[in-house]
């Protein structure tokens, strides 16, 4: 099987804050020094990235003054212009300050709230002049450690107002920017609110204009909540809410490992490329992934080029699975095509179905129907393992 090497056309992102990760945990110091933003670029340009994306403090230092900042954004600029590399995701970092210790959004301090949405507001304007066309909001603070701290439901009344007055700022000043809420059930805090996939579709909902409103689901963080991530896609992709993702790798309900895409669960991986391929989301494959701490720089080049070789490869897999004639032939039997029959003819009234499934079912011998999932799945593992 001949894996093509990655380019523009693929889509695939990274943020800075990933490649650029110093390393620096909760028990030990960085192990690597500082990256500059422009040469991320040039050397995830050269290994074939369509982009970056970025939190404000990762390109412009905190504190900068204005001449400081607009030294910075030209430079950058200039280097996104040589090398042709997108900016579609732009985000905020409103984590790493201790003003933001109990959230920004929802902190209990309004002050600190105003002065989030400030941040954001600041940051949204860059967006709107590099391109940007998604805007990510990963609350990571957002959260609590002990129950009676919070008013929970004025936390979520907190949390909705300042996004609607967000959305209605990007629709006042025209910016063509959707947002895109990245759910996580803990770490840094003990509990996160928005937690899971679930938990953010539903928000949405309630939220004045929740139309400019979708998800960045990140592989790690459903499954670190024990939830399938291909099944929450689904559903994402169901509700029309897909507009952005972060691939990465997790073994299991553990601490957040944000591994090389693929390098955790690597079936859920498979079938998320199969689903995403045969999906009509068109946006960028965004690697939000931490070079491991025990890697030197050069080595950081080489994980961020295992992403996307490895989104690669399950890609040509999925296609060669889906293309095998037994394939089909095992779905049919597992009745996968029956699934998408609705379960109604037209027109069928209550009394119809009741007629006729008091005269045509026979319940003891449908129970004895197999559906020969085992089959199935071992045709699956056997074209990731390249046995099939
Ligand atoms: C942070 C987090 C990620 C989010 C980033 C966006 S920042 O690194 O762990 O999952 O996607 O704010
Ligand atoms: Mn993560
Ligand atoms: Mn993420």
């Amino acid at each position: 099987m001949t894996i093509p090497a990655p380019t523009p056309a693929d889509k695939f992102t990274f943020g800075l804050w990933t490649v650029g990760w110093q390393a620096r945990d909760t028990f030990g110091d960085a192990t690597r020094a500082p990256l500059d933003p422009v040469e991320a670029v040039n050397r995830l340009a050269e290994l074939g990235a369509y982009g970056v994306t970025f939190h404000d403090d990762d390109l412009i230092p905190p504190g900068s003054d204005a001449a400081a900042r607009d030294a910075v954004i030209s430079r950058f600029k200039a280097a996104l212009d040589a090398t042709g590399m997108k900016v579609p995701m732009m985000t905020t970092n409103t984590f790493s300050h201790p003003v933001f210790k109990d959230g920004a959004l929802t902190s209990n301090d309004r002050d600190v709230r105003r002065y989030g949405i400030r941040k954001v507001m600041r940051n949204l304007d860059l967006a709107a002049e590099l391109g940007a066309h998604t805007y990510v909001f990963w609350g990571g603070r957002e959260g609590a450690e002990v129950d009676s701290a919070k008013d929970l439901a004025a936390s979520l009344d907190r949390y909705k107002e300042g996004l609607d007055f967000l959305c209605s700022y990007v629709k006042e000043q025209g910016y063509g920017i959707k947002f895109a809420i990245e759910p996580k059930p803990n770490e840094p805090r003990g509990d996160i609110f928005l937690p899971t996939i679930g938990h953010a579709l539903a928000f949405i909902n309630e939220l004045e204009h929740s139309e400019m409103v979708g998800l960045n689901p990140e592989v790690g963080h459903e499954q670190m909540a024990g939830l399938n991530f291909v099944h929450g896609i689904a559903q994402a992709l169901w509700h029309k809410k897909l507009f952005h993702i972060d691939l990465n790798g997790q073994h299991g309900p553990k601490f957040d490992q944000d591994l090389v895409f693929g390098h955790g669960d690597l079936i859920n991986a498979f079938f998320l490329v199969d689903l995403l391929e045969s999906s009509n989301y068109d946006g960028p494959r965004h690697f939000d992934y931490k070079p491991s701490r025990t890697e030197n720089m050069d080595d950081v080049w080489v994980s961020a080029a295992a992403n996307m070789r490895t989104y690669l490869i399950l890609r040509e897999k999925a296609r060669a699975f889906r293309a095998d004639p037994r394939v089909q032939e095992a779905l049919d039997a597992a009745r996968v095509p029956e699934s998408r029959i609705p379960t109604l003819a037209p027109g069928e009234t209550f009394a119809d179905l009741v007629a006729d499934v008091d005269a045509n079912f026979n319940v003891e011998e449908a129970g004895r129907r197999g559906f020969h999932y085992s089959h199935l799945d071992q045709i699956g593992l056997e074209h990731l393992l390249g046995t099939a």
